[in-house]
Formats: structure tokens, C-alpha cells, sequence
């Protein structure tokens, strides 16, 4: 319909299920799975489907999840219901296990479901990646980057980031894993702290006192001792308040192509938080959907094999703006898609603007102020490329 067909020597897998999307964090939680229904009626709009291999994803087993999470935390997730909720004041003796049952991370009716259905999302996109019968996978209901082994940590229970990059380390000597959401990827980043197989690299609003969740400083870039195989192979980008569009850009090309020529990655895991965009409920930066897809588009032009993970993302109309016209770059149908959103697309009217890329003021209620000066992005630049030299050639 929008000369949108199968993309010429490649294949784009999607992964999902519309089981994910029926669950709730409670009420007023910002974390709303439905942006996920409203992403798949968007790209389903657009005719990106007849591009792509489009797979409905299962449960991951419990034996998966235990690659990365340990059996104790597993099995409270499996029988925690609901009413084991810590009330402060109802149930003051109550005790918060994992962290699990705060107002960050509820309790709350198919949680395991839910959990296993994204990790199931993303473990099936690994596996496509790793047996070459997919070049881009797609996994938007994954990218659940801060969970712990033994811990739920900001909205995320199982961290199918780390599950999806141990199948791909069984094929692929390296790994990099770039993030993108407003929030410091930590749980990746922890996971595979002490390996060079996988260099993870977070770009992040930095606030320790005051942003989630408070780590990912500049100079924090792995083990201190140089003899574990890890040291500097974390790489951190803390920014500020208001980044634009062009400053991002400049900086996410400079870093990775320069981690890129260094490292060499034979596989590369990018997590696409659409929080980073200008106006998400928890976000703080002024990206646009352009922006936040220039990344992507810089990731494929690199021709590595890629998995593509959701995350955060809080402002759904934007989410679902983003991870579509992220899904069709990675079809390579972004010139021809049209700017204004199909008059049948449903839930039109949820979009407020009929275009797929609102301007700043479409955007924002008030300009929110860019803190971040182009003295500090440099040093930000000469610190990473720093870093890079004591990294194996
Ligand atoms: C909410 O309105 O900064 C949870 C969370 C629930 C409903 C009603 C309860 C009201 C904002 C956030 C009380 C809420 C108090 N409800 C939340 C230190 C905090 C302790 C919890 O994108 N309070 C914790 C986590 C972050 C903190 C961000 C990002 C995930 C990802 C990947 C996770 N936690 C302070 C906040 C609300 C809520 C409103 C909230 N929580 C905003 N930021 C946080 O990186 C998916
Ligand atoms: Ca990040
Ligand atoms: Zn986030």
C-alpha cells in the first residue's frame, strides 16, 4: 500500500504477543503494556508486517530464566500474588522480598506471565539472530534492562536483555550493547561486569541524588583492577536535562563509531527506550522521533546483526511513534512511509497530532531547558575515546 515489501538481501524478524499487552501495573503505574498494542496497530497500519517474519512468542521456561536469575527469586516471583503487596501502613510487619511488591515494581495479577512472555520475546529474537535466519530482530516487549539476578529493580522483574545476550555469546565472540533509554542500563551493565565478550555503553540523564537510579557516572567503566578481563569495557554517557536532537546524534555517532572500529562487535544488542523523547512522563530529554531513529538507522548501516529491545517509554502515543518508525528503518522503508498517521489506523485519535514526527512544541507542554553545554559533550567524547586505547585491539 505504502511500497513498503520484503527488504532486498536481509530479513526482519518481529517478536511479540498480544498475551503481554492485556496486563496491569495497577492504575495510575506510569509503565502501561498497552503502548505495546498500540505500537503493533501502528506498524500493522503502515503494512510494515508483509516486510518482515512476524512471530507470536511464547512463555520462557523457568530453566531459561535461570540462565541469568537464581531459582530463590524465581520461585517467589512464580507464587507472590498480589496480596503479599507490602502495605506500609496495613501491613507494617510485612517485608518486601527482592524488592518486589513496592509501588516501582507491584505485585500484581499474571506477573509471571507477563515476565516470562517479554523474556520469551526476546530469547525467540536471540535465537533467530544466532541461527542467521534473522538479520534484525525485533523485540519490543523486551528491553527490561535494570532487573538483577536476584532482584526486580525499576519496573523490570526479569532482565531478558541478559538472557537474550547469553544465547548470542554462544555464536557471536562480542557483543556490544548500546541503550538508549533516559535511564542508566544497570543490570546489564552489572551482568557482564567482569567479561570483555560484551561491552555495554548507556546514554543516560545523570543525577545521582535525584534520577533512577543513580548510578552510571563517566568514569565508571568497569573493574578497577586491570587484571579482570572487564575493566573498561562499561562505558558511560551521563547527560543532562533539555539534550537536542542534533547534539545527540553527534555524540551517539561519535561514541559508537569509535567503539565500533575499536572493539569490533560481532553482534550488537541496541535497547530502544522511547523515555529519551521528548515529552515522556518520566523523561527529561528533548529528543525526536527523528532522533531517537537516527540512532537505530546508524546502528544498521554498520551491517552487524542486531536485536532491537523496547525498554521504558511513558508518553504511549510517542512510544508507539518511535518503535514504529524504528521498525521501519530497520525494513528500510523510512522514505517511503507517510509523515501523516493512515486514516485507518486505529486509535487515531489517541495520537492528538496526525503526524508521526510532532514537533518539540507538539511535544511539551513548556521548552524544557537544554542543560547540557557542548564544552562538557566534548569532554564526554574525550573520555570515552580515552578509554577505548586500553581496550584490546
Ligand atoms: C510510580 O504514580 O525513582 C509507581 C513510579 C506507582 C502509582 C501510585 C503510587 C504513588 C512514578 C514512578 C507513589 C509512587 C512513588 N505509581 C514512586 C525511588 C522511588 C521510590 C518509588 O524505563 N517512588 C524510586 C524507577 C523510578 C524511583 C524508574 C524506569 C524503568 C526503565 C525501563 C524505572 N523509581 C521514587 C518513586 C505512580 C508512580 C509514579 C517512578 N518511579 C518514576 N521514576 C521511578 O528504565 C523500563
Ligand atoms: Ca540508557
Ligand atoms: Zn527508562
Amino acid at each position: 500500500e505504502y511500497g513498503i515489501s520484503r527488504p532486498k538481501g536481509y530479513t526482519v524478524s518481529y517478536h511479540a504477543t498480544p498475551e503481554m499487552e492485556k496486563h496491569h501495573f495497577g492504575q495510575t503505574h506510569p509503565m502501561k503494556p498497552w503502548r505495546l498494542t498500540l505500537t503493533k496497530s501502528l506498524v500493522t497500519s503502515y503494512g510494515m508486517p508483509f516486510a518482515m517474519d512476524n512471530y507470536v512468542t511464547r512463555e520462557a521456561t523457568y530453566e531459561e530464566l535461570n540462565a541469568f536469575h537464581g531459582g530463590d527469586y524465581l520461585d517467589y516471583l512464580i507464587t507472590a500474588a498480589p496480596e503479599d503487596q507490602p502495605r506500609d501502613i496495613e501491613n507494617p510487619d510485612k517485608e518486601v522480598k527482592y524488592n518486589l511488591g513496592g509501588s516501582d515494581c507491584p505485585l500484581f495479577h499474571g506477573l509471571y506471565n507477563y515476565c516470562s512472555m517479554s523474556a520469551g520475546c526476546s530469547l525467540d529474537a536471540a535465537r533467530k539472530i544466532c541461527s542467521k535466519q534473522s538479520d534484525i530482530a525485533i523485540t519490543w516487549g523486551g528491553g527490561l534492562h535494570h532487573a538483577k539476578k536476584y532482584e526486580a529493580s525499576g519496573f523490570c522483574y526479569i532482565n531478558d536483555i541478559v538472557l537474550a545476550i547469553l544465547q548470542l555469546l554462544r555464536i557471536y565472540p562480542r557483543v556490544l550493547y548500546i541503550d538508549i533509554d533516559v535511564h542508566h542500563g544497570d543490570g546489564v551493565e552489572e551482568a557482564f561486569f567482569s567479561t570483555d565478550r560484551v561491552m555495554t555503553v548507556s546514554f543516560h540523564k545523570y543525577q545521582p541524588e535525584s534520577f533512577f537510579p543513580g548510578t552510571g557516572a563517566l568514569e565508571d567503566n568497569g573493574p578497577k583492577n586491570e587484571h579482570n578481563a572487564g575493566a573498561h569495557h562499561a562505558i558511560n554517557v551521563p547527560l543532562q536535562d533539555g539534550i537536542t536532537d542534533e547534539q545527540y546524534e553527534a555524540l551517539f555517532q561519535s561514541i559508537i563509531g569509535a567503539i565500533n572500529e575499536r572493539y569490533r562487535p560481532s553482534a550488537i544488542a541496541l535497547q530502544c527506550g522511547a523515555d529519551s523523547l521528548a515529552g515522556d512522563r518520566l523523561g527529561r530529554f528533548n529528543l525526536r522521533v527523528q532522533g531517537h531513529g537516527a540512532c537505530v538507522k546508524y546502528c544498521k548501516s554498520l551491517g552487524l546483526p542486531m536485536i532491537l529491545f523496547g525498554g521504558g517509554g511513558y508518553t504511549p502515543r510517542n512510544v508507539a511513534r518511535a518503535w514504529a518508525y524504528e521498525t521501519s528503518i530497520a525494513i528500510g522503508a523510512d522514505a517511503n512511509i507517510p509523515e501523516t498517521i493512515p486514516e485507518h489506523a486505529p486509535w487515531r485519535e489517541h495520537f492528538v497530532h496526525d503526524t508521526l514526527f510532532p514537533s518539540l512544541e507538539q511535544s511539551l507542554h513548556e521548552p524544557r531547558h537544554n542543560r547540557n553545554s557542548e564544552k562538557r559533550l566534548r569532554e564526554i567524547v574525550t573520555h570515552v575515546h580515552e578509554q577505548l586505547r586500553f581496550v584490546a585491539h
